[in-house]
């Protein structure tokens, strides 16, 4: 790969290759199967070079093997648009299959269940059992400013053991920095164990749930993902604010990828100078608390903040189109 010039694929070595991945054959498979941060703190996938970029560049490479589908945004935003406008998010037990798949992910509206992860062994995943049993697993926080590095390849890491990690769980908050992330890491293999599948995914649809990992004060910003999502809180709570994707004209939206759309606006401190048209969203907040699982259909922006030392389990249905894409367009 070099930086300048027309991108180019030739079997060999590039001469002034700005980057160097190397992994064995047999792990190419994992890292398609999205893998990538987990085999780097392995020392599985070796990277000569930029880490962030490295680490991007592998993600885009499952991505692009995952989802041979394409979102499509004006469908996800059109057919949000149909049902009556959300004041907030609903909480409720899991309804029929039939009813859930009607009433929430082909109609795209987001509702907390708070049954669901209630039939996991939570404290298999608390923080004490987490240091006993997978203490030693290499990990990569996100650290420096990664709010502002969001889904770009500027990200920059830490490397160390999950034991390590979690002495800083219960760091307090200091105001304006932000505390190392272990967000959006696929769970460790032993891990699996004791997490399940939402039932309202097919588990072969998915990609590998991905941990989020945090003390207090962790963000992530406001983004839409263009897959249906769910979120899992397995202790602590976090704050989310939420807007419908027929409000990305008010968001600033930009994207470098098939299945992200950032937003440069910040809900919680707009610039209604630099972005004006921000005036007329319509945020709906929700807190996440332990033992609710959010369902969050495709295009939905959220911003995502802890207010406690906090895990989550997100799970993103990546092999086959959002729910509400499977719909005919209204006519
Ligand atoms: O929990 C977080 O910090 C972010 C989770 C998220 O953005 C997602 O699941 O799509």
């Amino acid at each position: 790969m070099t930086r300048q010039g027309a991108s180019e694929i030739r079997p060999g070595q590039h001469e002034q290759a700005s980057l160097r991945l190397s992994l064995e054959p047999a792990d190419y498979l994992e890292v398609l199967a999205g893998q990538v941060t987990q085999l780097y703190a392995s020392g599985r996938i070796k990277i000569e070079g930029d880490l962030g970029l490295g680490l991007s560049l592998a993600r885009m490479l499952s991505t692009q093997a995952m989802a041979d589908w394409s979102p499509d945004r004006d469908l996800l935003e059109e057919v949000s648009a149909r049902g009556a406008p959300l004041e907030r998010i609903e909480r409720r037990d899991m309804p029929a299959q039939a009813v859930f798949m009607k009433e929430y992910a082909q109609a795209s509206r987001p509702v907390i269940l708070v049954d669901v992860v209630k039939t996991w062994d939570v404290h298999a995943l608390s923080p004490r059992r987490l240091r006993a049993e997978f203490g030693s697993v290499r990990v990569v926080p996100r650290v420096g400013d990664y709010v502002a590095a969001a889904f770009t390849p500027h990200h920059t890491y830490a490397q160390m053991s999950l034991a390590e990690y979690l002495d800083m769980l219960d760091a307090a908050p200091e105001q304006g920095i932000l505390p190392p992330y272990l967000g959006n890491n696929a769970v460790p293999e032993g891990l699996l164990a004791y997490i399940q599948y939402p039932p309202f995914f097919v588990p072969r649809t998915c990609g590998r749930p991905n941990m989020w990992l945090g003390p207090a004060g962790t963000i992530t910003p406001l983004h839409r993902d263009l897959v249906d999502n769910a979120l899992a809180q397995v202790f602590g709570r976090k704050r989310l604010m939420l807007f419908p994707p027929g409000q990305s004209k008010f968001l600033y939206t930009w994207s470098n990828s098939k299945l992200v759309d950032g937003a440069r606006v910040d809900p919680d401190h707009p610039d209604l100078e630099q972005f004006p048209l921000f005036a007329r969203a319509r945020g709906i907040p929700c807190t996440l608390e332990p033992g609710e699982m959010l369902f969050i259909p495709a295009g939905w922006f959220h911003k995502v903040c802890s207010l406690t030392p906090s895990l989550s389990i997100s799970f993103f249905k990546l092999y086959e189109p959002p729910a509400a894409m499977t719909l005919p367009a209204a006519t």
